[in-house]
Formats: C-alpha cells, sequence, structure tokens
C-alpha cells in the first residue's frame, strides 16, 4: 500500500526552511545568552559594579593617612653625579645634573635592590596606621618598577635585578590588606616622543613633540592598561608631571575616562588634567579632572572646604633618596601634621624615599614606627573623622565624628583646665582617648565648655580628650 505522502515535495522544501530557521534562532538565543552571563559575571567577579562618587570615594575618606613611596633608578646616584653634589630633590637628578639619557641609561645596570623586602615594607606602613601605599611605577625619568611589555626601560629587562617590584608589593598588600596604588608620570624623559621639554634642552618647557600623541595612544595608555588590569583592584592612580605644555585637560579628561573604563572603583587625583594650580593643589572650579585635590609640602590653612583633597609631604627635603639629605622633620611635627590635616578633612601622605638596596632609610623607619605607637593608642580620632567644628583652638586640633569631638591638645594646660571654644550641643561625657577605662573627667556645661584634667598629659606630642555629645 502506497501512503500518501504526508506532504508535497514543495511542502516539505518549506518545512525544511523553517526548520533550519527555528535552530539558528536556537543556537543565536543559546551564544547570546552565554555571552551576557559571561559579562555579568566578568562584572559581577570584578566586583567592580558602578559606584557612585560617594561610595567610590568611602574607603579613602575613611583612611586619611597613606605611604608615598619614590623609588627608582634616582636612588643609586642618590644626589651625587660625577663626584658633585647636585641641587635639588633627588629624582630630578636626570634633568638637575643634565644628565643625558644613554649616561642616565647606565644606572639601571647597578639597580640590583638585593634587600627589597615587599612584606617588609608593607608591615612598616601598616603598623604605621597608613591604609594605603602609592609608589611609583614610572617617574618622569620613564624607568618603570614593573615587567612591561611595551619597553625593556624597565625593571625585568634592564637591571640585573629581574624582580617585578609591583608584583611582589601587590601580593603584600593583597595579605596585609592595605591599599595599593600607583604614581605614574605622565612626562617621560627617556620616550623620544615625549623627551622634550626636558631633554635636550633641560627646562626649555617651551618646548613640544611633534609625536606627543603617538606617545599617549601607543605607550602612556597601554602601560597604564597593565598596571591597572594585571596588579588586582588598585585604590588610587596617582598621576603626575601633568604640567607640560603637550598636556591639555582635554586629554586629562579623556585619561580620567581611559582608566575608569579599566577598573570603574578606582580614584584618580587632580593631576591627570590640569586643575592642579602649582603646590596649591586645587584650582576652583569643577570643569577639572579628577576626585581630589593634591596640595604638595604644605597644608591649606583654612584646608579646601567642600572637596577631597591630600597633602603629599616628604619626610626630609627630597621625595627620592639623597644620601646626604638628613634634615628630618621630627616625629612630633609629622604627628601634629596628621592631626592637623585630618581636622581640616585632608588626607596625609607621607613619603619614603627607599635606598638603592631596597631598605627604607632608618630615619625614616624610626618616626614612622613612632607615628605607630601613636595611632595604636589614637587612631579612631583620625580614621573616618571629618574637620573641626571648633576651627583651630590655641591648645591644638579638632576632629570629628558622629557624636564625639576628638580634641587633639598639643599644649596641655598646666592649670588642669582645658577651655573648649564655644560648641552646638550638649555635653555628655568628656575623657581621655588614652584611658582605657574611659573614666569621666568633670566638664563645666553651658556654651563654654571647660574639663578638668589631669596634670600629666597623656601624650608628649598630642593628648586627645574626647568630647561626647548628647544625639540630637
Ligand atoms: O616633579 C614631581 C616630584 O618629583 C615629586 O614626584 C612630587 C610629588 O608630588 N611631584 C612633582 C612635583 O610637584
Amino acid at each position: 500500500m502506497q501512503l500518501e505522502p504526508v506532504m508535497t515535495k514543495k511542502q516539505s522544501r518549506q518545512w525544511l526552511v523553517i526548520g533550519a530557521t527555528v535552530v539558528s534562532l536556537l543556537i543565536a538565543l543559546f551564544i547570546l545568552a552565554s555571552c551576557t552571563s559571561s559579562q555579568e559575571a566578568r562584572l559581577s567577579s570584578s566586583k567592580d559594579q558602578v559606584l557612585t562618587q560617594d561610595e567610590r570615594m568611602d574607603w579613602w575618606r575613611d583612611a586619611r593617612f597613606g605611604l608615598f613611596i619614590h623609588w627608582g633608578l634616582y636612588a643609586v646616584p642618590a644626589g651625587t653625579y660625577k663626584g658633585e653634589r647636585v641641587n635639588g630633590i633627588g629624582e630630578w637628578i636626570m634633568n638637575s645634573a643634565k644628565i643625558p639619557v644613554e649616561e642616565y641609561e647606565k644606572f639601571a645596570g647597578q639597580f640590583n635592590p638585593v634587600g627589597f623586602n615587599a612584606d617588609q615594607w608593607v608591615r612598616l606602613a601598616k603598623n604605621a596606621g597608613m591604609k594605603y601605599i602609592v609608589i611609583t611605577s614610572k617617574h618622569h625619568d620613564g624607568f618603570c618598577l614593573w615587567d612591561s611589555k611595551v619597553t625593556d626601560w624597565d625593571i625585568m629587562d634592564a637591571t640585573p635585578f629581574k624582580r617585578d617590584i609591583l608584583k611582589e608589593l601587590a601580593a603584600a598588600c593583597k595579605k596585609h590588606g592595605v591599599k595599593l596604588c600607583f604614581y605614574h608620570s605622565i612626562m617621560d624623559w627617556h620616550h623620544p616622543d615625549a623627551q622634550a621639554p626636558f631633554y635636550p634642552n633641560y627646562n626649555d618647557t617651551s618646548k613640544s613633540n611633534p609625536n606627543f600623541d603617538r606617545y599617549v595612544e601607543s605607550y602612556l595608555k597601554p602601560q597604564l592598561a597593565e598596571l591597572v588590569t594585571n596588579y588586582g583592584p588598585l585604590g588610587v592612580l596617582w598621576f603626575d608631571g601633568e604640567w607640560i605644555k603637550d598636556w591639555t585637560e582635554p586629554k586629562g579628561k579623556d585619561l580620567y575616562a581611559y582608566v575608569r573604563s579599566l577598573q570603574p572603583s578606582i580614584i584618580i587625583n587632580n593631576r591627570v588634567g590640569k586643575g592642579r594650580k602649582g603646590m596649591e593643589g586645587l584650582s576652583a572650579g569643577d570643569e577639572y579632572a579628577g576626585d581630589f585635590g593634591t596640595p604638595e609640602q604644605q597644608v591649606p590653612p583654612e584646608g579646601l572646604p567642600g572637596v577631597d583633597w591630600e597633602t603629599c609631604m616628604t619626610m626630609n627635603d627630597t621625595w627620592g633618596y639623597k644620601s646626604y639629605d638628613e634634615n628630618w622633620k621630627s616625629t612630633e611635627t609629622l604627628i601634629r601634621t596628621l592631626a592637623d590635616v585630618a581636622s581640616k578633612g585632608g588626607n596625609f601622605l607621607l613619603n619614603v624615599g627607599p635606598m638603592p638596596e631596597g631598605l627604607i632609610p632608618p630615619a625614616s623607619e624610626e618616626r614612622l614606627k613612632e607615628m605607630g605607637q601613636w595611632m595604636a593608642v589614637n587612631r579612631e580620632s583620625i580614621y573616618g573623622t571629618t574637620a573641626s567644628v571648633l576651627g583651630r583652638p590655641d591648645w591644638g586640633r579638632c576632629t570629628v565624628k558622629g557624636n564625639r569631638l576628638y580634641l587633639h591638645v598639643f599644649d596641655w594646660p598646666t592649670d588642669g583646665t582645658l577651655e573648649v571654644p564655644p560648641i552646638k550641643g550638649e555635653v555628655e561625657k568628656a575623657y581621655l582617648l588614652a584611658d582605657k577605662k574611659r573614666a569621666s573627667l568633670p566638664v563645666t556645661g553651658g556654651a563654654n565648655v571647660t574639663i578638668s584634667v589631669p596634670a600629666q598629659a597623656p601624650d608628649a606630642v598630642d593628648s586627645v580628650v574626647v568630647l561626647v555629645l548628647k544625639n540630637q
């Protein structure tokens, strides 16, 4: 029996086409679904969701205190060239001594910091009370402290050391819960497309490079991609060397967007563009790129109200190591500067310039340890605090956190009575932060509060009295 075909040949061809279309649609849907999920996986696995400005700045505002590290080939000459002491900051020696590039390159063969121990450096910073580290990935001399694929002018190819310093530091920071951040110079005295104005003319800042854009697109950005994607999530990209003629605010805005596209949660300073205004650190107006202002070697007298800012400062007179710079700030000065900066709502980025063998100068280490002893007792009067509500009292500074005023008393009252400038709110209690029992100190009420304090100051440098206000 001849079975009647279920359908004609034409009908079967039509069904074949429909079937093939349905199958290819199903395959397309499957591919689309798998791509989306992997994209979401990437986003969620990078834990780098799109954060608000406040969410991004949150850890940084809480930290208040970080370590700046200026380290590179300039530690080899350490301020001396051809037997002569060279004036100026140590990391500028190539420029200050007008060292030709091929001469300067010889320092790479002498850079073998066998004493470098990332874990020791990170523990030193953490024990000092510092919550983040900003290290020079590349300073103006162009030398790279990491294994860069876009140049041999780096620690892996140009030196006998052949270890990726940034990778070792990243591992140590992750282990100890310290945020890793990179300083990166836009200005580059080594790259042929970026050398002017500093080479061979030295300090002829009127000079520009015909191929500067090539340097930006084929070198600066690829290196930043290496730094932002190969060393784990970074806290801050700290740009510098932005003052050159070839760099513009539009370029800065583009670079800011580029780096944020690589790691959306990263924080970027205002030296990515032209908003720095010299050593004061911040130009008025919000038309400039960058998340915080960068006063250098100074604390703004009134702070920088309404914006995030960070004072960076050396312990002596140089950022990069100089063997004979012994003009060290006292630990007292450094602790009081930390309190001063925090009392104005800023962060304090304190610098060390490691030696060529990879050790931190003993005088720097001593100060960091002494600051750590103070922070061990008083850290809550720094971390997460905001600017004073008492102005700048004659006896010291004030930081604030919630309903607590932290009175940083530099000059302890000889008569046992601490006079507090007028405050808004009623006092609940007062106690010495150094007193683990938090025994209440006698307080007179009213607008002009006085606190009876012991004859002996708990700390010779900065004794903190906590004034707890009744919750309004
Ligand atoms: O030229 C640099 C200098 O070497 C150092 O890195 C400081 C640190 O903020 N920044 C530049 C000078 O403003």
